[in-house]
Order: C-alpha cells, then structure tokens, then sequence
C-alpha cells in the first residue's frame, strides 16, 4: 500500500493543547499590537510614508483582532504578561531606536525581522491550525509580505547610507530572536510547529529581504546567523 500523506490531527481542546496555546496566541496578539504602534511610530519619523504606514498599521490591528478570535473560538486565555515579557528585548531596541530618531533600526526591527518572524510562524502554524485560525491566518500571512515588502524597498531605495546601521542593528537585534524561539519551542511543538521548520522558514525571508535590499551573500551569510550559536 502506498504511504499517503498523513495530516496530523490535534485534540485542539485538550489541555495541553489549549495551554500552550494561552502563551502561543498571547505573543501573536501582543505582536500584533506592538507591529500596530510600531508603524504608527516609523510613520511620524517618515512624514513622506505617512499614509502608507497608518494603513500598514490598520492592518496589524485588524490580525490583532483576528488572533483574538481564535482564541476565543478555542476558549483560550490569552496569557498577555507572558507575551509582553517575550517581546520585552525587540520592544525596548525600537524604543530606543525610535527615541534617538534612528528610522533605520526601526525598519530593521519591525520590518525585517518582526515580519520574517511573523511570516515564518504562520506559514508553519497554517498547515497544523484548527479551520477558524487557518482561515485567518491565511489572510493575515498574505498581508504580512507586504509588511517586508515595504521595508525591504524602502532600505533598497536608501542602501547606501543605510548599509552600517542595518549591520549594527543587525547584530543587535537578530540574537534576541534566535532567543525568542528557543523559547517558544516547546510550545509551538504542542502545536506541531517544528523549530527547525520556523528557522528554516525565516531565514528564507529574511536572507531574500537582505538579498533584495543589496547585500552580498556573503553578507547574507554572516548578518543571518549572527547569534545562531549563543
Ligand atoms: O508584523 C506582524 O504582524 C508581527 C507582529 C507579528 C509577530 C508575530 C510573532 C510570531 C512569533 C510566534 C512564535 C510562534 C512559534
Ligand atoms: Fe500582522
Ligand atoms: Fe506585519
């Protein structure tokens, strides 16, 4: 008899299920809200981009919105002080970055990385989700490529005098998120999100965005595996 692709089935109401998913919902929510107000902010420091990034924003809103209701459809408890605490590193970075005026990092640390983040997430969560959250997040994964595609043109347009701080941000941001995903990894597996699935994933996006932007493979190479080891 022939192997036939097997979708794994979950028991989306066991406990086990649901408490990981307390923690798991409660990060994209509260990445959701902070992707909101990050574009709220990168677009008082664009004042040219301004329209576009408040529309960017509305967006973030609305998947905040969407996440919500997957929760609630699994009669799950956000666990949002555990998700603050997960985004406290990316979070204070952009604070600080935003702070000093420094549109670069911002776009870096929202744009980039947040989103090949997001972007690998869900394009690993679809295929294992209950029907209510595949539907979301299908809509929502489309929505997050235009997220990097915003970014990554913008860096593109600016490369040149961009080049330094994005290596610099780089190496300050990218070990958090090798962090963040070491410790998600036990409950995405709940979830059968595999790491090695989500790394691959984002280092897809992540390395084409580089690509994209201007950067040699070599570039590539070191920027997207700084802190991998740590
Ligand atoms: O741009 C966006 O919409 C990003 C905020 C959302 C971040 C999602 C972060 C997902 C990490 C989940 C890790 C689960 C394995
Ligand atoms: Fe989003
Ligand atoms: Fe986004």
């Amino acid at each position: 008899m022939p192997e036939l692709a097997v979708r794994t089935e979950f028991d989306y109401s066991s406990e086990i299920y649901k408490d990981a998913y307390s923690r798991i919902n409660a990060i994209v929510i509260e990445g959701e809200q902070e992707a909101y107000s990050n574009y709220l902010q990168m677009a008082e420091l664009l004042p040219e981009d301004k329209e576009e990034l408040t529309r960017l924003a509305k967006m973030e809103n609305r998947h905040k919105k969407g996440f919500q209701a997957c929760g609630n459809n699994l009669q799950v408890n956000p666990d949002m002080p555990y998700a603050q605490e997960f985004f406290a590193g990316l979070h204070g970075n952009f604070q600080h970055a935003f702070s000093e005026g420094k549109v670069v990092t911002c776009l870096l640390i929202q744009a980039l990385i947040i989103e090949a983040f997001a972007i690998a997430a869900y394009n690993i969560y679809i295929p294992v989700a209950d029907d209510f959250a595949r539907k979301i997040t299908e809509g929502v994964v489309k929505d997050e490529y235009t997220h990097l595609n915003y970014g990554e043109e913008w860096l593109k347009a600016n490369f040149a005098t961009a080049k330094e701080e994005l290596e610099q941000a780089n190496k300050e941001n990218l070990p958090l998120v090798w962090k963040m995903l070491n410790q998600v990894q036990g409950d995405a597996k709940v979830l059968g999100m595999e790491k090695e699935a989500l790394v691959e994933d984002f280092m897809i996006s992540y390395g084409e965005a580089l690509s994209n932007i201007g950067f040699s493979t070599r570039e590539i190479m070191r920027m997207s595996s700084y802190g991998l080891a740590g």
